[in-house]
């Protein structure tokens, strides 16, 4: 019957203009997704590589590192929820190097293994002294993590104070 077929028709024309529509509406053209869905725009690669490590320290004028005091530092970061992955490390190192006050100093830590930006999510510092008798040392730190892709991370703290029944500092960012 004609009159069937032109509902027909119709009916179809409707169906594809309402799916035009709707095509539309989900995609506007020009108009971003929301940030959420978005990759962050970051220039950096997750799976960029760290390539070296190293740590900073300035010690203002205030107490000096007493050439006999060693120092260690170890970075950790999280696996499975604790910082236990260690990134990082230097032990006992310029047990025969006073870090007058004041004066900076650089020291490259040693990398433990394979790890890629994307795994150094969080970050925590432990320097530790070992002083032969008695000695404070007031110090300011940065640590820089380098990594393959020319990208860096740096953490820093200042007015730290180490002496010889306090010997270790300690914190996560
Ligand atoms: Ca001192």
């Amino acid at each position: 019957m004609k009159a069937t077929a032109m509902g027909l028709v119709t009916l179809i024309l409707s169906a594809l203009v309402i799916l035009a529509v709707a095509a539309l509406v989900h995609s506007p053209s020009g108009v971003q997704p929301p940030s959420h869905v978005r990759p962050p725009s970051t220039a950096t690669t997750s799976g960029a590589k760290l390539k070296s490590a190293k740590i900073v320290f300035d010690t203002p004028a205030e107490d000096d590192k007493d050439a006999d005091t060693k120092i260690s530092v170890t970075l950790f970061t999280k696996e499975k929820g604790k910082y236990k992955r260690i990134v990082a490390s230097k032990n006992d190192f310029d047990g025969d190097t006073d870090y007058e006050a004041p004066s900076r100093h650089e020291k490259e830590l040693d990398i433990q293994g394979e790890i890629t930006r994307a795994q150094v999510g969080g970050l925590r510092v432990v320097i530790e002294i070992q002083p032969m008798g008695l000695d404070t040392w007031i110090f300011s730190y940065k640590v820089q993590l380098n990594f393959d892709d020319g990208t860096t991370l740096e953490r820093a703290a200042d007015s730290v104070k180490l002496k010889e029944d306090d010997r270790k500092h300690e914190r996560t960012y």
